[in-house]
């Protein structure tokens, strides 16, 4: 992530990797106050066995896109709710990528967060069973939690 105040967002990535037990690292890397750091950590990352990068950043997010255009990974990026425009500004500059290098965007806040640490075990699931057999079971309970309250009253 950008910045350390980032992490209240990003933790729910963290928190969902966990629960599905996958190995994860996490890490402050800004684009703009750290830019060579950034270049190392991108560069690095696929010969240190990481197979996937979240990136969450707001405001003017480069960050996911600097990352993307410095590794052939995965890199999804979270759009952080900004205060200024709520967030807006951070989905737009990580959607907005030109065609060439991609970043698979989620949506602003927790909620793409928690959907980047789904997104990035499904893709390990391709070729992990013991994270694909995991991801199911999570799946499972969560579709289960729904049939069984069905009342919102309740
Ligand atoms: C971005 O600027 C970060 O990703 C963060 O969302 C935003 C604000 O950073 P701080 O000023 O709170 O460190 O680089």
């Amino acid at each position: 992530m950008g910045s350390r105040s980032d992490w209240e967002t990003m933790q729910h990535a963290a928190d969902v990797l966990t629960e599905l037990g996958v190995t994860h690292e996490v890490q402050v890397v800004s684009a703009h106050r750290t830019p060579d750091l950034l270049f190392r950590y991108a560069e690095q990352a696929a010969g240190r066995g990481i197979q996937v990068v979240i990136a969450g950043a707001g405001g003017a997010a480069h960050l996911p896109g600097m990352l993307a255009a410095k590794t052939r990974l995965p890199v999804f990026g979270v759009p952080v709710q900004s205060k200024a425009l709520n967030g807006m500004d951070s989905l737009l500059s990580i959607a907005q990528m030109p065609a060439g290098i991609p970043v698979g965007t989620l949506a602003i806040g927790r909620a793409g967060a928690v959907n980047a640490g789904l997104l990035a075990a499904a893709v390990l699931a391709l070729h992990d069973a013991d994270v694909a057999k995991t991801l199911d079971a999570w799946r499972s309970r969560q579709t289960q939690a729904v049939l069984d309250q069905p009342d919102p009253r309740q």
